[in-house]
């Protein structure tokens, strides 16, 4: 019996972050079936589902709906976070017997192992990126297919984000962050098909311009063995096409856009890339949209197209009742429509990549994102073997959120972490102190890792505050999450704000390089009011925000604002988070405004202010 199932562990494939560039496609090469419904479900607290066989069917199961965390769907599970058991049963169409099959998984907190009919498939780990297995050799006709996914998001220090850390952040859960560990199945699972003779695996499109000429320099990367191609590129009413020979299944083409219409905010102008394989018919094609448009910094701003842009805006989170993380595409339009109505331009997607709509609407609308992995809350004080098991996984992250997100004009900047300290307790140190260089050198190395797979956006990670002043310097613009009149100098805003003055000066004068704060913001109870600013009122969180954004309009190098948060939103159970909530949204979690979202709506639309560039 164990050697069973040692023998079916070592089949499982680990997932390969390079199969995740083109999200399933419908055409008339390719289909796609979205496995979104309701699903079997199992908790597994003994562990004994493999050793069962419960990939040959699950009994007793409950049902349970995808996309969605399980944690809030079934009763007495909100805070289990070990083994459970995921199955659906579907149809094949015969007309895909003679193509590729694929199974997508948009996102699985936190690890993943799949089996079809029984045998197994692939593994992955990390939630919140997704993952895709070939199951070519596992479909059966004319029949049923069974899928089914087991997933396990323990706590654990080895991990990323951490669990069980025993660090500064106390909570139940015990996460090392100040979010809830929402489980499951969060994100749509796909099946697609690819052409059997040669099929486009991932395309690569890097825009720039030069006067009025745009460019797309296209990479085509195919399965197969196809001669030649075609990139079309269509939009402002002509069409740009150029031929592509492939050499070792790679091919390049650079298209020139006569008077070419740039992505920005006001006009988010979008082209249509279509790529087509062929040798003497067509094998395959796959269409994406792309913006033309650059993004670079100098000593005082980010640029959009080489214009200074102020990033006025929020951090977030994926979360909304019951559903807890899963992908539900009426709340974040909506989303998107109170940012848009508050005068805001960018989100950060912390602190993990988004469902891959996000970034589709932020095309289309004109709205910027700092796109981060999930690395939230790391420490360097613990045993190598951790430290590196960490690095391991947050640089495997990187590459796939690269690989998904690289083609959006939306996405401006990566963020390679959120809030690592030297110390799991937090603390600067001494610059000589082990923990402050190893974490020096681990940051420093993520920010080269994801700058050599993309040149053409800045990079950076978001600080402590309290953390060590020497590791500022490596990201091309500084993040600064600060809460000076909150978390220190609790009650006294005016205080906490000349802390926040003296350290922005400081460390402007020390690097020259453009600062956003990525977080600002005071937890506040909707309804709850005084008439003097008070803490955990609307009048205080209001008055916190605006001292802030007072202090910052009259510095030219910070280039952008991120209150700290959109909404309210579930976190773990602990002494500072009444109810498992985190009060700082300035709407509330069923995004209703306070009276913060009105100030910012009022702020941010005003011409007169010379910030609202
Ligand atoms: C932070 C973290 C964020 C927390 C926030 C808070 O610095 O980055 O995840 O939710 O503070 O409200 O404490």
């Amino acid at each position: 019996m164990l050697i069973a199932v040692l023998t079916n562990a070592q089949q499982l494939k680990k997932a390969n972050a390079e199969d995740i560039g083109l999200f399933p496609q419908r055409n008339n090469h390719r289909n796609t079936l979205d496995l979104s419904g309701i699903w079997k479900f199992k908790v597994d607290s003994l562990h004994v589902g493999e050793k069962e066989s419960w990939f040959n069917g699950l009994s007793k199961a409950q049902s349970i709906a995808v996309p969605g965390s399980y944690n809030e769907q079934l009763n007495g599970i909100r805070d289990y976070l070990d083994l459970v058991w995921y199955e659906t049963e579907t149809y094949i169409p015969k007309e895909w017997k003679d193509q590729n099959i694929f199974i997508r998984v948009g996102s699985a907190v936190y690890h993943a192992k799949v089996w079809v009919n029984g045998k197994p498939v692939g593994y992955h780990e990390g939630g919140h990126l997704p993952f895709v297995f070939s199951v070519n050799d596992h479909v059966k006709w004319n029949e049923k297919n069974r899928i089914t996914i087991q997933i396990e998001n323990e706590m654990r220090v080895d991990r990323v984000p951490t669990g069980n850390s025993n660090g500064a952040f106390s909570s139940f859960p015990s996460a090392n962050y100040d979010f809830f560990p929402y489980s499951g199945l969060n994100r749509p699972v796909w099946l697609y098909t690819t052409p059997k003779k040669a099929y486009i695996k991932d395309i690569t499109v890097i825009p720039n311009y030069q006067g009025t000429t745009g460019s797309l320099d296209v990479k085509v990367e195919q399965v197969g063995n196809a001669k030649k191609g075609t990139v079309i590129v269509s939009g402002d009413g002509k069409e740009y096409t150029q031929e592509i020979t492939f050499k070792d299944q790679l091919a390049n083409a650079k298209i020139s856009i006569p008077n070419v219409k740039l992505w920005d905010l006001e006009n988010p102008f979008l082209y249509n890339v279509k790529v087509v394989l062929k040798d003497s018919d067509i094998i395959d094609s796959y269409e994406l949209e792309t913006g033309i448009r650059t993004v670079s910094v100098n000593n005082k701003s980010v640029l959009l197209n080489g214009k200074p842009v102020y990033l006025k805006g929020f951090g977030k989170h994926e979360d909304f009742p019951v559903i807890g993380r899963g992908q539900t595409n009426p709340v974040m339009i909506k989303d998107f429509e109170l940012m848009k109505w508050t005068g805001a331009n960018s989100v950060r997607t912390s602190h993990y990549p988004y469902d891959e709509e996000f970034y589709r609407t932020a095309d289309k609308i004109g709205f910027l994102i700092i796109d981060e992995i999930p690395n939230v809350g790391m420490f360097f004080d613990d045993s190598d073997q951790n430290i590196e098991t960490r690095q391991r996984i947050s640089s495997n992250m990187l590459k796939e959120m690269y690989t998904r997100d690289k083609n959006h004009p939306s996405v401006i900047s990566w963020s390679v972490a959120n809030e690592p300290s030297p110390f799991a307790k937090f603390g600067a140190g001494k610059e000589t102190d082990k923990p402050v260089v190893v974490g020096k050198q681990k940051l420093s190395e993520l920010i080269s890792i994801i700058k050599k797979l993309d040149s053409t956006r800045p990079a950076l990670y978001v600080s402590v505050m309290g953390g060590p002043e020497s590791w500022l310097g490596i990201s091309d613009y500084i993040a600064m999450n600060r809460y000076y009149g909150w978390y220190t100098n609790v009650g006294n805003i005016k205080e906490g704000v000349r802390i926040m003055k003296e350290e922005l000066e400081k460390t402007y004068a020390k690097y020259n390089k453009p600062i956003i704060i990525t977080e600002f913001g005071a937890d506040a109870q909707a309804g709850m009011h005084s008439d003097q600013p008070e803490m955990f009122t609307e009048e205080y969180q209001k008055e916190f925000i605006k001292q802030y954004l007072d202090l910052t309009d009259s510095k030219d190098y910070v280039t952008g604002m991120h209150v700290w948060n959109f909404a309210d939103f579930k976190t773990g159970q602990g002494i500072i988070r009444f109810g498992g909530f985190n009060y700082k949204g300035v709407f509330t979690r069923d995004r209703r405004p306070k009276a913060s979202a009105h100030f910012l709506r009022e702020r941010w639309n005003d011409k007169t202010n010379k910030k609202n560039y």
